[in-house]
This record gives C-alpha cells, sequence and structure tokens, in this order.
C-alpha cells in the first residue's frame, strides 16, 4: 500500500464539516450581482415562464441514431443498465439530488444554438441540426468515473471534439477551451440559486481538446441524448473525473487564460483544473483508490486506474508536467 504525506490542501474525512462546503465570498458577490439585474429586468422567479417543447414530439436527430460503432473504444467491463445511467444524475441545474430526471424534461432543446467565439478566426452560431448533419456520428463505449467515486461504463453517440474545433478555427493564440451550459433559470430552478457561479462552466487545453478521446456526446444508448444526461450535446473526457464534462453546452470560447470553473469558484481546494483520474489522490472527501461500479448485476467495488484506464491514450498530455499538478486536480 502507497503511504503518502497529505499535503497542505487536503484535510481528513473526518474533519470535512459543512464549513468545507461553504461557496467563497467571490461566487457569493458574484451571485448578488446578477439578483440584482433580474429585478431591474422584471425577470424574478415567478414572473418568467417555462418555453416548453413539445413533449412527446419526435426529436428531429432520431434518425441520426444508433450511430456506427468504433471498434476502438470497447470495454472489458459490462454496461451499467440504462435505466440507472439515465435516472441518476448530477445535474446541478436542476437540483443536487440524482433524481433530477423528470426536472429535466422541461429545458427545450429545439431551436438549440451552440455560440463560438473568443480566439477565433470569425464567430459562429451554429444550429444543432446543422451540426450533427455535418459530424462524422460514432458509438462509443466510455467509462465515465465522478468525484463522488461512483462509476458507469456507457454507449455515447457523437463525434470527437477535434471536429467541433477544426470548424471553428482557433487562433494560434489559443490556449484553452472553454465550455459553457445555457443559462434558463425559468426551468433549470437550480439557476435561481443565485449563490452558484452560473453559467456552468469547465475547460480543456487545446490539445486535451484534440486529443482523440475528448468527445462530443449526442446520442445515448443508440438514441438521441436523454436531457437529464446533457441534451442536446455534452462533454465526455474519460480520462477526467465527471465534473469536466460540461452538459447542455451553449458557448464554446477559445481563450488564452485558464478558465475558473463552476467547483473551482464554489470550491477551488476540492475541484482543479485538470481532475485526472487518480487512485493515489484523494479528493478532500472522497478516497479515490476505489470506485462503486453500477453494473448490471449492482453495485461493485473495484480499483480506480491511473487516467481512469485511459493512460495509453492521454498520459503524453501530461508528460514532463509537474506530476502533483497534473495528477491532482
Ligand atoms: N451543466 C452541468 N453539467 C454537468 C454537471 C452539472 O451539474 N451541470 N454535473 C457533472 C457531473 S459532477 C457529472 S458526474 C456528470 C454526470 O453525468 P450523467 O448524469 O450523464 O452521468 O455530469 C457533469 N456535467
Ligand atoms: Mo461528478
Amino acid at each position: 500500500m502507497l503511504i503518502r504525506k497529505r499535503r497542505g490542501w487536503e484535510i481528513p474525512e473526518s474533519a470535512a464539516t459543512p464549513e468545507s462546503l461553504f461557496f467563497n465570498r467571490r461566487a457569493v458577490l458574484k451571485g448578488l450581482g446578477a439578483i440584482g439585474g433580474a429585478v431591474a429586468a422584471g425577470a424574478l422567479p415567478g414572473a418568467a415562464h417555462a418555453a416548453h417543447d413539445e413533449t412527446g414530439e419526435a426529436d428531429p436527430s432520431a434518425d441520426l441514431y444508433p450511430a456506427a460503432e468504433n471498434k476502438a473504444f470497447k470495454l472489458e467491463r459490462p454496461l451499467t443498465p440504462e435505466k440507472l445511467a439515465t435516472h441518476y444524475n448530477n445535474y446541478y441545474e436542476f437540483g443536487s439530488q440524482k433524481e433530477i430526471f423528470r426536472l429535466a424534461q422541461e429545458l427545450a432543446i429545439r431551436p438549440w444554438t451552440i455560440e463560438v467565439g473568443g480566439l477565433v478566426e470569425q464567430e459562429l452560431t451554429l444550429d444543432i441540426d446543422d451540426l450533427l448533419r455535418q459530424m462524422p456520428l460514432e458509438e462509443r463505449l466510455y467509462r465515465h468515473r465522478c468525484v463522488e467515486a461512483w462509476s458507469i461504463a456507457v454507449p455515447y453517440s457523437g463525434f470527437p471534439l477535434k471536429a467541433l474545433v477544426d470548424l471553428a478555427r482557433p487562433l494560434g493564440g489559443a490556449k484553452y477551451l472553454v465550455m459553457q451550459t445555457f443559462e434558463k433559470p425559468e426551468v433549470a430552478r437550480g439557476q435561481k440559486q443565485f449563490w452558484y457561479p452560473w453559467p456552468y462552466t469547465d475547460g480543456l487545453t487545446m490539445a486535451e481538446a484534440v486529443n482523440e478521446l475528448a468527445f462530443i456526446a449526442t446520442g445515448y444508448y443508440g438514441k438521441p441524448m436523454p436531457k437529464q444526461n446533457g441534451a442536446p450535446l455534452r462533454l465526455a473526457v474519460p480520462w477526467k473525473y465527471g465534473f469536466k464534462h460540461v452538459k447542455g453546452i451553449h458557448r464554446l470560447t477559445f481563450a488564452e487564460e485558464r478558465p475558473v470553473s463552476f467547483w473551482q469558484e464554489i470550491q477551488g481546494r476540492e475541484y482543479g483544473f485538470w481532475a485526472n483520474v487518480n487512485p493515489e489522490v484523494p479528493h478532500p472527501r472522497w478516497s479515490q483508490a476505489s470506485e462503486k461500479f453500477f453494473g448490471p448485476d449492482g453495485v461493485e467495488r473495484i480499483p480506480t486506474q491511473l487516467f481512469n484506464g485511459y493512460a495509453e491514450f492521454v498520459a503524453g498530455l501530461y508528460e514532463g508536467m509537474d506530476k502533483d499538478e497534473a495528477l491532482y486536480m
């Protein structure tokens, strides 16, 4: 067993009091500013009403699924049952409990545009259906590992993030790709919680973004992506913890500076930029040595793998970097 010294920023599990979750001052102040703006705009909860899409109406992209399997991304473990993967979710826009699937149905996913800006040759507004029809769709079996130490194995359909980067034509000065979720507090009730730094934001280095494992998922289990899983498009970077996997992407920004993510803004000591899966580095509240895998036969405790088992694809990205930095967060 590996014995390691605790670093200054780690606190033992036993000392993890609710105070360790308190939001930082900056996030709260930013939130207060936002509510001031909402009052001025007359858009307080109650005044706003939801823009529903016609539930039951066929998804206009349904004919694109199932996409052809890419056999390079197979798994040696069985898949998580679809019912579980679609009914046990993290999506704070709809609440902090796992059972948000019903509330997430309120989100209208058509029309849907993706704004592309920052350091690009030309800013773009992409329509989701135009995009889906020009991207090379394929299915990949991926592991997904949450920092809360549960994991699933799922079939995503979608396209390599690199294809979208190529379409966006970033300028040479771009070092990071920042992804952000929609802002619709009238349907996503969690966004009325002003102390959170909405919109949900996270990012990758350009080298990570064009790595072949970085995937934009638009389908799940051979069908269009369910709303609770991040429809109409979400990120899948399976060597990183789940919180990097921005759902409901509405904006891509190419930037020279590293973004501060949603969770980093809330609690920087617990959530860093890299978030590479590493069994040897505990999160202050969760050991990462093993994970609870949700399989077809129930929950199984299995050892965590470095980079979630994807070292052959991504270890090279972090060579020469300070290990303590890249292999923690
Ligand atoms: N916009 C947004 N994206 C998000 C989150 C969120 O709260 N909001 N939660 C993240 C976390 S912590 C995880 S583990 C995954 C969960 O994805 P799943 O529910 O499809 O399994 O979504 C990620 N993407
Ligand atoms: Mo997560």
